[in-house]
C-alpha cells in the first residue's frame, strides 16, 4: 500500500491530556534520543522527523509547560516564556479536558492524513492513547477500509457516558465508531465515525470496565485477551485476529499498540500497568507477525512514561517502546 521507496513519517505526540499523570507527554523525545531515527533509517526506511517540543503550544486549552498542569496565576511564568492565554476547559459531563483533547486530536489527525497521503507510514509517538482518535481517523481518511489491531491490557472502548474516570485515553474507541454519547461537541465537529465494529480486533485485554464488556458483546466486537494468549498461545491468536478482520489479508491495517499490554516486568514505566501482561517475545511477536502480512500502513507506540519508577524500568520500556517500533517496520523479517 506504501508508495515509493519505504519511508516513515513520525509524528511525535507530546501530550497527557487524556488522562492524569504528567511524564506520558515526554515519551516521544525519549524514544527518539534512544536512538530511534538511526534504528529505523538502519533498517532501510527513508525517516521523516520534526522535533517540536513547542507543538501544541498555539492550542489555547494547553498549559505552557506539558510538564506542569498548574493552574495557578499565569502572570508568575518566566518573561521569555511564551504567554498564551489560556481558556478554561471545564468537564463536560465526566470528559475531562474534553476540549484539549479534540483539539490535540484534530491535528493529529490531519498530521497522519497528510504522510498517509503521501505514501508514507505514520509511525505516531504518544502521548496518551486518546490520541488513537486522531491517529485512526487520519489513517482512515486514506484508507477507509484499513482495520485497526488494538494491542493494550484495557478496551479503550468507554463512552462518554460509561467512563467512571473521566480519562478520554479510555474512550477513544467508542469515538471511533460513533457509539452513544460521542456525538457531542467539540469532538463531533472535527471526527466522524469512521470504523465499523467488526473492522477492530484486540489483543492483551485483562483489565475491562463492566460497561465496557457490555459494549463488546453488544456490538460483536472481537477480543483476544490474556486467557487466549494462555490457551491458544500468540501465534495462534494473531493468526484468528487476522482471520477475523483481515481474511484475505488483503486490506492496510493500522496497528494502535499500547505499552501496557506488555506484563510490566517488560514494560514498567507507563500509567495504568496491569499484571499478567504479554511477554516481551508475546508482544514483540505480534508486530513481527503484521510486519510480516505487508498490510501494516499505521502504526501507533502509545503510553510510554519516562517520569514513572525508577531509571532502570525507564530504560526497559523506552527500549521496548523503540524495538516494537522497529519489529513492526521490519527488522525480524529475513
Ligand atoms: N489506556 N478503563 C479505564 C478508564 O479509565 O476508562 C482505564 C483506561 C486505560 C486507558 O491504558 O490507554
Ligand atoms: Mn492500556
Ligand atoms: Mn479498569
Ligand atoms: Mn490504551
Amino acid at each position: 500500500f506504501l508508495e515509493g521507496n519505504p519511508t516513515v513519517g513520525i509524528v511525535g505526540c507530546p501530550f497527557s491530556g487524556g488522562q492524569g499523570r504528567t511524564g506520558v507527554d515526554l515519551a516521544p523525545n525519549k524514544l527518539i534520543s534512544a536512538g530511534l531515527v538511526d534504528q529505523l533509517t538502519s533498517l532501510g526506511w527513508e525517516v521523516h522527523y520534526n522535533s517540536q517540543e513547542q507543538k501544541y503550544i498555539d492550542i489555547p486549552f494547553n498549559p505552557i509547560s506539558t510538564s506542569s498542569s498548574s493552574s495557578s496565576s499565569s502572570s508568575s511564568s518566566a518573561s521569555s516564556e511564551v504567554k498564551i492565554q489560556k481558556l478554561p476547559d471545564e468537564d463536560i459531563g465526566k470528559m475531562k479536558k474534553p476540549r484539549l483533547v479534540s483539539a490535540v486530536n484534530e491535528k493529529v489527525s490531519k498530521e497522519v492524513e497528510e504522510i498517509a497521503k503521501k505514501g508514507w507510514l505514520p509511525l505516531t509517538l504518544g502521548g496518551d492513547h486518546s490520541l488513537a482518535m486522531g491517529t485512526v481517523s487520519g489513517t482512515k481518511a486514506k484508507y477507509p477500509d484499513a482495520c485497526l489491531i488494538w494491542v493494550d491490557a484495557h478496551a479503550d472502548i468507554n463512552t462518554p457516558l460509561s467512563t467512571d474516570s473521566g480519562n478520554l485515553h479510555g474512550c477513544p474507541v467508542s469515538f471511533l465508531l460513533g457509539l452513544e454519547g460521542t456525538d457531542v461537541a467539540p469532538f463531533n465537529e472535527w471526527l466522524k465515525p469512521c470504523l465499523k465494529p467488526e473492522e477492530i480486533v484486540y489483543i492483551g485485554l485483562r483489565d475491562i470496565d463492566g460497561p465496557e464488556k457490555a459494549i463488546l458483546k453488544k456490538h460483536g466486537i472481537k477480543a483476544f485477551s490474556m486467557h487466549h494468549v494462555d490457551k491458544y498461545g500468540i501465534g495462534k491468536v494473531v493468526e484468528m485476529a487476522l482471520d477475523h478482520v483481515n481474511p484475505d489479508r488483503s486490506k492496510p491495517i493500522h496497528l494502535s499498540y499500547d505499552v501496557d499490554a506488555l506484563d510490566p516486568i517488560v514494560a514498567p514505566s507507563t500509567g495504568t500497568p496491569v499484571r499478567g501482561g504479554l511477554s516481551f517475545r508475546e508482544g514483540h511477536y505480534i508486530t513481527e507477525a503484521l510486519a510480516e502480512t505487508g498490510c501494516l500502513v499505521s502504526v501507533d507506540i502509545m503510553e510510554v512514561n519516562p517520569s514513572l519508577l525508577d531509571p532502570n524500568s525507564v530504560e526497559k520500556t523506552v527500549a521496548a517502546g523503540c524495538s516494537l517500533a522497529r519489529a513492526s517496520l521490519g527488522e525480524t523479517l529475513l
